[in-house]
């Protein structure tokens, strides 16, 4: 057997084409071994999503339910007024999430009145406390460094796909124009959240790509997220075959052996997963969840199903540690049984 730090060292595609076909309990116990290394093994980061402007999207990203090109039940929504965000975020922040991030329907980032509202929009959620994310599209390097000064944390931008597979996906844009948007971002000194869509009709070999693409960036992403396909009435995904979820393990443990330092979360899909799937998920070193009723235009798992999961598995929110830590002659944190989106005591 392969030890795994041969084939954190340099990968190659093959490297995790094998990594994923390993025995799937060998390959979750490694990656449970690489994640108790990096990480506390209990600790949840929990982000809450709000599309700000829905539908109407130029690009034609097949899996989506935003895009232009395709006519899907989402109805189109201008671009959200700051007080209604702040709203959101509020709430957010009051269910438990540490991380409010931001998502619109946009191709690419246009200067002028909207994007002011966007850097209005990250400076006041920073304010509550809360990390700040956005996910605007395509980006420009003085865009990044704008966001950067407003003060976001994350710009997430998806590669989506392994490069073989990326063109029967997406046909208005490149998967290098993914990477310019990274380099951007990273050289405003923002972190990098980037992951990929599972489920897309892609081979063992195009998925390989995908997790070696995001692996081989230097710096690895700080926030690495795994979706698996909502399939969307109208997009020319809608019929594609349901994901296994032992498939969903071995990404998520692949990303983790590959990236130990990042942060990966368990993106969409959950809805679709058993509390099992989603337990051995966490096991292989999944560390992050998005919370809150809906994702962008469609539904996740109810915060009070996310607070029963964590307490029957004594997971905590990485938000309840600093009072824990803090506050003297505290409980700690898990006798509240506190979890993201249902937070108690
Ligand atoms: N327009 C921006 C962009 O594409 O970067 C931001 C919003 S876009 C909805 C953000 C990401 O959500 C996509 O890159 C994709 O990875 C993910 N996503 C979109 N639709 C999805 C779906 N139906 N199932 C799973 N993930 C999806
Ligand atoms: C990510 O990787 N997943 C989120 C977030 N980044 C922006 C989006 C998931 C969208 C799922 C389909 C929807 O709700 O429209
Ligand atoms: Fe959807 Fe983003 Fe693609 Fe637009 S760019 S169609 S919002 S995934």
């Amino acid at each position: 057997m392969t030890p795994v730090a041969q084939v954190t060292k340099a990968p190659t595609v093959a490297d995790v084409e094998a990594l994923l076909a390993r025995p799937l309990l060998e390959l979750v116990f490694e990656a449970a071994k690489v994640h108790r290394e990096h990480h506390d093994p209990s600790r949840v980061q929990c982000s809450q999503l709000l599309s700000i402007k829905t539908g109407g999207c130029a690009e034609d990203c097949g899996y989506c339910s935003q895009s232009a090109h395709f006519d899907t039940p989402v109805k189109r929504e201008p671009l959200m007024q700051v007080e209604a965000v702040l709203a959101a975020a509020r709430a957010a922040k009051a269910n438990g999430a540490d991380r409010f991030c931001m998502g619109a329907a946009w191709r690419e980032v246009k200067d002028g009145p909207e994007f002011e509202r966007v850097l209005a929009m990250v400076r006041e959620v920073k304010s509550l406390g809360l990390e700040t994310c956005v996910t605007l599209g395509m980006l420009k390097d003085e865009q990044a460094a704008k966001l950067r000064d407003a003060g976001l944390d994350y710009y997430n931008h998806n590669l989506d796909t392994g490069k073989s597979h990326y063109g029967e996906i997406v046909h208005t844009r490149t998967l290098d124009d993914r990477l310019a948007t990274l380099d951007a971002v990273r050289a405003a000194g923002i972190h990098v959240c980037s992951g990929g869509i599972l489920g897309l009709g892609e081979t063992q070999h195009a998925r390989a790509e995908l997790l070696h693409q995001l692996a081989v960036l230097d710096p690895q992403p700080e926030s690495v997220p795994i979706n698996a396909l909502v399939r969307i009435e109208g997009t020319p995904l809608a019929n594609q075959a349901p994901l296994d979820w032992t498939e969903i393990v071995r990404a998520v443990a692949a990303a983790r052996i590959l990236m130990p330092r990042s942060v990966v979360r368990l993106s969409a899909g959950r809805t679709e997963m058993h509390e099992a799937a989603q337990a051995l998920c966490f096991l292989a070193g999944a560390n992050s969840i998005f919370v809150g009723d809906e994702l962008l235009t469609t539904p996740n798992p109810a915060p009070s199903s996310d607070a029963a999961l964590f307490a029957k598995l004594g997971l905590l929110p990485v938000e309840n540690r600093r009072p824990a830590a803090h506050a003297e002659g505290t409980a700690p944190a898990h006798a509240h049984g506190g979890s993201c989106g249902h937070r108690h005591g």
